[in-house]
């Protein structure tokens, strides 16, 4: 970097004894560095790119033949943006992996500061405890574990249990503020009975003398069921968006905020035959879908870039690459992105349309 020269020019003998010393005080000049610094437009290492269900199901069902959920603790396959090899990144900003759990199996009770979700993929009876307060998860289901929640999952049915987990660790790890404790025993105490935060926080109303606090939402299950429900029983008597379909975001009931408040957490609905116009935003999006097909058709600066996709299937747009979503059947997706936290930090924008 510091030595890069100026506009392409030589960089003069005593300029580059000067930056010598420079370095040598830890110092380095702007001058030489603020054109690819602070750039007119985001400069971004990522790619929009899909995991195809299909092949990396495979490829995670073999991860049981060759370690437990007991010795993994979490028996995840890190999906990393080929641009991010090593990085444990989807995004700049988001961490995503697709997690295994067998019958009868445990993943072990822990916690720490980064903030998760899980989407869940594939198979029933398995589930999490969030501070020893048990949800069953169903596909399309939405879970979250806030900061520093102590959670255990486990699967009590018959079949292989798989989800999406979506993490904010990237920006945790940037920040530097990571911490992580293990429970002693396996699971965490049995807390509140099932359906206990759901029943206390999401019938519109709330415990007198509890104010939301800002945070993550109170209740941490969101049941596909209902979401999809509301989905279909607006896409009755709503316009469709021509950037989004019908696009709905997960709430915290007691704020009226983002569900958690590091991630933004969507689902949308898009017609058989819907094109979405052209749509550029700020915001890294994590995709993952659950039922149609279609495709995402990317800009890629001089080329365009066309991802098909279908259920199961999980891809990425990462910040500010144009893109127009495609259904050749209704489809319902899921996405996650860091939306939330450029917002706080003001820092979000989008661009609709052509320039
Ligand atoms: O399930 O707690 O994919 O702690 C990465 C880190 C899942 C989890 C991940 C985790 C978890």
């Amino acid at each position: 970097m510091g030595t890069k020269p100026l506009d392409g020019k030589k960089i003069s003998e005593d300029r580059k004894e000067y930056y010598g010393k420079l370095r040598g005080h830890s110092c380095a000049p702007l001058w030489e560095n603020l054109a690819h610094l602070i750039t007119p437009e985001p400069v971004i290492t990522a790619i929009p790119y899909l995991w195809d269900y299909s092949e990396i199901r495979e490829d995670l069902l073999h991860s049981a033949k060759v370690i437990s959920a007991e010795e993994a603790e979490r028996r995840v396959l890190m999906l990393e943006n080929p641009t991010l090899e090593g990085k444990a990144r989807i995004t700049e900003s988001m961490y995503a992996g697709l997690q295994l759990i067998m019958p009868g199996e445990v993943a072990r009770a822990h916690r720490h500061s980064p903030a998760a979700l899980r989407f869940i993929v594939e198979g029933s009876g398995g589930y999490t405890a969030v501070n020893g307060e048990k949800t069953y998860m169903e596909p399309g289901d939405f879970i979250i574990t806030p900061s520093m929640a102590w959670h255990d999952h486990g699967n009590d049915g018959s079949d292989p249990v798989i989800w999406m987990d979506g993490l904010d660790l990237p920006l945790v790890n940037h920040i530097g503020a990571m911490f992580m404790d293990h429970y002693p025993d396996e699971q965490f105490p049995e807390g509140q009975p099932q359906g206990d935060s759901s029943v206390r926080y999401g019938n519109n109303m709330r415990p007198i003398g509890e104010g939301p606090d800002g945070l993550d939402s109170p209740i941490f299950s969101y049941p596909y069921s209902k979401s999809r429900e509301t989905l279909e029983e607006l896409s009755k008597t709503t316009e469709w968006d021509p950037y989004h379909g019908l696009k709905l975001e997960y709430i915290d009931p007691t704020s009226g905020g983002p569900a958690m408040s590091t991630i933004s957490t969507f689902l949308q609905l898009l017609p058989k035959g819907f094109k979405t116009e052209k749509y550029q935003t700020t915001e890294n999006t994590t995709y993952s879908v659950i039922e149609g097909k279609g495709r995402i058709i990317v800009n890629m600066g001089d080329s365009t870039k066309t991802i098909e996709w279908e259920d199961r299937d999980i891809f990425v747009v990462p910040c500010w690459y144009p893109h127009q979503l495609e259904a050749d059947e209704n489809a319902t997706i899921f996405s996650f992105s860091d939306k939330v936290v450029q917002t706080k930090l003001g820092l979000y924008r989008e661009h609709r349309g052509n320039k």
